[in-house]
């Protein structure tokens, strides 16, 4: 037994998803990065391929910029391409991981003048979001240390917790910190901010607007995602997704892709306190790399997994889940979840669509409309977009 769809439903009304510039760049693993034709060469053509997918999904309506990936002359000018375009500028992402300078760390370095420089790349992203209308300047920390010893595990927060208040403390009142983690990688024996409890506990410090950012592919296996999800949400303090999937690591690959009931399961506890309304906060971002399947198909597609997610966590009657749950009736309350899990939501979804003015089948709409054609043909010459640029 599940919820009517088309009161449930509702809720999917004013849901957005934040796309990210690099996905439509090339991308690949440390052995190689494949090329594709009509890939973009510069953050106005990465724009315009983020349009695209808003275009036929209506559910994107916001690209993150990555400096210095997305450097640009005129910011201004970037965020009036992306207005005509029918998409705004979301979240600035930061990058303090392809430095030589930052081989030993970078707002955690031991070196003041090199902690400075990485304070002062955050200053010059603050001067972006002014420009840009970005309201949330996202860091994630690739700090951390190979071997023990090497470095005093507790100066290491210190230093992290100076250079932050520095970069908070620069922040307008209507922009937020928010704060990733990851349990490894670049580094092997010790991350600087390896889970949700260190990232929370510099939020905390630094104040209101700092709040936490769970990337999917961030944990150990066997975590319990939702877990942290329904804490840091009891607590004020997820202030954004990147949404990916993983089998492995941090694979980066197609939200949805590798376990859909992982990601249903997140969004149950989102929409358990609604968390998926926009008075919520949370940003819902993807952070994917698409590094052998068709780049804008394959935002397309994520972007309707989690929509397709939502719509059956918004289908699960929670009335009888509690109800069952208050009775001790184990198997009674996880058949109410898996009701609404098992629902086959996509012609409901198609439905919703054709009533917007959107195509039933946005990854049929996208393939007929010859974008990927037109940029394959028009974009000769020049450098592609690439990790890294
Ligand atoms: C790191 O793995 C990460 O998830 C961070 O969000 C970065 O900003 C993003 O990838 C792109 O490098
Ligand atoms: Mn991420």
């Amino acid at each position: 037994m599940t919820l009517a769809p088309d009161t449930a439903l509702a809720g999917l009304d004013d849901f957005t998803i934040e796309v990210p510039s690099w996905a439509y760049g090339n991308s690949g693993t440390r052995f190689k990065v494949f090329h594709t034709a009509g890939v973009p060469r510069n953050p106005f053509e990465k724009i315009s391929d983020a349009a695209q997918v808003n275009a036929v999904t209506g559910l994107a309506p916001r690209v993150s910029l990555h400096i210095p990936w997305d450097k640009v002359d005129d910011y201004g000018a970037l965020a009036t391409h992306a207005k005509e375009l029918g998409v705004s500028i979301g979240a600035i992402n930061s990058n303090l991981f392809q430095e030589e300078d930052y081989k030993l760390g970078s707002l955690t370095h031991v070196d003041e003048r090199i902690r400075a420089k990485a304070v002062q790349h955050h200053l010059d992203c603050i001067a972006i979001m002014r420009e840009t209308g970005s309201r949330d300047l996202k860091i994630w920390l690739p700090d951390g240390t190979n071997y023990a010893g090497q470095d005093s595990l507790r100066e290491r927060q210190e230093r992290l917790a100076d250079s932050l208040r520095q970069i908070y403390a620069a922040m307008d009142d209507d922009q937020r910190l928010l704060l990733e983690y990851k349990f490894f990688e670049p580094y092997f024996y010790a991350m600087d901010i390896p889970d949700w409890g260190t990232s929370l506990v510099h939020c905390q410090a630094l104040g209101e607007r700092a709040q936490v950012v769970l990337d999917t592919g961030h944990h150990a296996p066997g975590t319990n995602i939702e877990f942290i999800v329904m804490q840091l949400q009891r607590v004020g303090k997820l202030g954004a997704f990147d949404f990916n999937s993983r089998y492995y690591a941090d694979d980066d690959l197609v939200v949805g892709s590798a376990d859909p009931f992982q990601l249903f399961r997140i969004l149950d506890q989102i929409v358990d306190v609604s968390g998926h309304l926009p008075s919520s906060g949370i940003n819902f971002m993807l952070d994917q790399c698409h590094n052998i399947e068709e780049k804008i198909p394959g935002q397309i597609r994520s972007v309707l997994n989690v929509e397709q997610a939502l719509a059956k966590a918004l289908l699960v009657d929670r009335e009888a889940l509690a109800a069952a749950a208050r009775a001790g009736d184990v198997l009674g309350a996880n058949a109410v979840l898996m009701d609404a899990y098992d629902t086959d939501v996509r012609g409901v979804l198609a439905d919703r669509r054709e009533a917007r003015g959107l195509p039933r089948d946005p990854m049929a709409a996208y393939a007929a409309s010859g974008y990927g054609q037109r940029i394959a043909e028009e974009r000769v010459g020049g450098t592609q977009a690439s990790w890294g640029s």
